[in-house]
């Protein structure tokens, strides 16, 4: 298996590079982001509490994104490997995967960082904001509200993965084909 965190910033383009990575090498995509949407969408006691969190920007709680990627895990078996796309967000959430990988003997094989300045972030954000139809990106307080959680917690995040030397920074900012393209040449060479 090949597992991969696409980390970065709100904004900083892990959606949109996760689509074209999946289609290249065949990975499963688990975007806890989307698996909210969806309970939100189907206006489930979980959608309707991660929502209320979401729509001022907050991270919903550990525990609730975790039991998602967990069940996600075990209704995959087959998988040739995963992307990880806005997850993991705290220390909590990082120790937690790691400790589910290895249950199945697995682990992580590297964490891409994208770098992206905050006033492009909120530009990018508030211009999604316009088509997505995502209450969370129309309101430039919410979106500085979701880089501020970012900046607070889920830094941490790389902080952790460098302790294990997995971590590799990327330059987040160009053409969405010139960004895919150093993306791929780090996973071509560990693959
Ligand atoms: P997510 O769904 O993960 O959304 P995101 O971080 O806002 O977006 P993403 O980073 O994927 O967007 P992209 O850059 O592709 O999270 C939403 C919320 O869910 C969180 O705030 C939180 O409340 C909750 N949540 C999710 N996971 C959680 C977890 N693990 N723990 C707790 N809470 C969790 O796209 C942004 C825009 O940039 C797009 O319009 C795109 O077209 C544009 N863009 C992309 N690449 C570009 C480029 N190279 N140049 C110019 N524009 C570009």
């Amino acid at each position: 298996m090949f597992n991969l965190i696409l980390f970065g910033p709100p904004g900083s383009g892990k959606g949109t590079q996760s689509e074209k990575l999946i289609a290249q090498y065949g990975l499963k995509h688990l975007s806890t982001g989307d698996l909210l949407r969806s309970e939100i969408a189907n206006q489930t006691p979980l959608g309707l509490e991660a929502k209320k969190l979401m729509d001022t920007g907050q991270l919903v709680p550990d525990e609730v994104v975790i039991g998602m990627i967990s069940s996600s895990l075990d209704a995959n078996p087959q998988a040739k490997g995963f992307l990880f796309d806005g997850f993991p967000r705290t220390k909590a959430q990082s120790q937690a995967l790691d400790s589910l990988l290895q249950q199945r003997g697995e682990e992580i094989n590297v964490v891409l960082a994208l770098e992206v300045t905050e006033e492009e972030l909120v530009k990018r954000l508030l211009n999604r904001g316009l088509t997505s139809g995502r209450s969370d990106d129309t309101n430039e307080e919410v979106i500085r509200a979701r880089i501020g959680e970012y900046n607070k917690k889920t830094s941490a995040v790389a902080d952790y993965y460098r302790n294990f030397d997995k971590v590799v920074s990327i330059k987040g900012v160009g053409s969405v084909e010139e960004i895919f393209g150093a993306l791929s040449e780090e996973i071509d060479k560990r693959k």
